[in-house]
């Protein structure tokens, strides 16, 4: 079988500190590959090397690094895989300057972050993703974490669990864009139900009084579940490593529902080639967006494109 999870680090000091991630794929026979490709030290081969996965068969990418931590960010730019990052612990710092790097992406590009030092979560939640339509491997992630009952079916659906009506709209218009036209909104404690509909990812949404709920999602089931923490101001510096503090679950990132919905695609994309292809050509109408602005910049000059801006 060839390989399904491509692991990098930006260091090889890295290494030791991600062990737990290649134990519990290994505990569920899930093949996957190390490597060290670093975001700045080696941008080439990382880009490169992240163009090649999907045509070598990989389904999803676990990419962990730490300080300006950039590698999963990098990564998700260049590959429709889903990228997991693991932002890692950092003396002065103790991660959070890893997790803000790798968790905050911009929208249109998501990256799951798991929490700091949480390599442990980020093979469950790649196990979890590469097996999506396995039935076989979801048995045996199943039988490992404990999660009761049959391997529920599988097919292009995302629930989305938890009362936030504006963002769910929002997820919901731009999955069926995305292809998944099967989308619905559950209770949070619904997580039966959402087995039983087949989802291949759950969207959990979490307020700074819910942050545990994807969590509790995630402790119940082998669906992937993409944390989706909503804030209408600042947070407290403590609000991300609280949401992030059980897993496994990723999260995009504060006030990112788009990227929930682009994330959760892109896991049913992994299974559904008709999905894949609608992600592919939203990057790249976002891309092509991008550089017609960047053409009017040039043509325009700084003033006038700013003065276009401000009316
Ligand atoms: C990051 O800087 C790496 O991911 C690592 O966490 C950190 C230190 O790297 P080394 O100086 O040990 O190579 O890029």
């Amino acid at each position: 079988m060839s390989n399904l999870v491509e692991i990098r680090t930006g260091s090889d000091s890295d290494l030791p500190r991600i062990e737990r991630a290649f134990a519990v794929l290994e505990s569920v026979q899930v093949p996957f590959e190390v490597r060290v490709l670093s975001a700045h030290r080696t941008p080439k081969r990382a880009g490169g090397r992240a163009r090649e996965l999907e045509g070598a068969g990989f389904r999803v990418v676990i990419a962990a690094a730490g300080g300006a931590a950039h590698l999963a960010g990098v990564t998700s730019a260049e590959t429709l895989l889903p990228v997991l990052g693991i932002p890692i612990e950092t003396t002065q710092l103790q991660g959070i300057d890893s997790l803000l790097s790798t968790i905050q992406m911009p929208e249109g590009i998501p990256t799951g972050s798991v929490g700091v030092a949480q390599a442990e979560n980020a093979g469950w939640m790649a196990a979890q993703i590469a097996a999506v339509n396995d039935p076989a491997v979801r048995a045996r992630i199943r039988a490992k974490r404990g999660i009761e009952g049959p391997v529920p079916p599988s097919k292009d659906f995302v629930a989305l669990a938890g009362r936030a009506e504006k963002p769910s709209r929002e997820a919901m218009d731009l999955l069926t864009e995305l292809g998944v036209k099967d989308t619905a909104l559950f209770e949070p404690g619904a997580v039966q139900e959402m087995e039983k509909a087949g989802a291949r990812a759950i969207i959990a949404w979490a307020e700074a009084d819910s942050l545990s709920r994807p969590a509790e999602i995630a402790a119940r089931t082998d669906i992937p579940v993409i944390a989706a923490p909503l804030a209408p101001g600042a947070v407290p510096s403590d609000f991300l490593p609280r949401l992030l503090e059980k897993g496994p679950l990723a999260s995009v990132g504060i006030n990112r529902p788009r990227n929930a919905a682009i994330f959760a695609a892109m896991i049913v994309a992994t299974a559904s080639p008709v999905v894949r292809d609608h992600v592919r050509a939203h990057r790249e109408r976002q891309a092509e967006e991008v550089e017609k602005k960047d053409a009017k910049l040039v043509s325009q000059g700084i003033r006038q494109y700013l003065a276009g801006m401000k009316k």
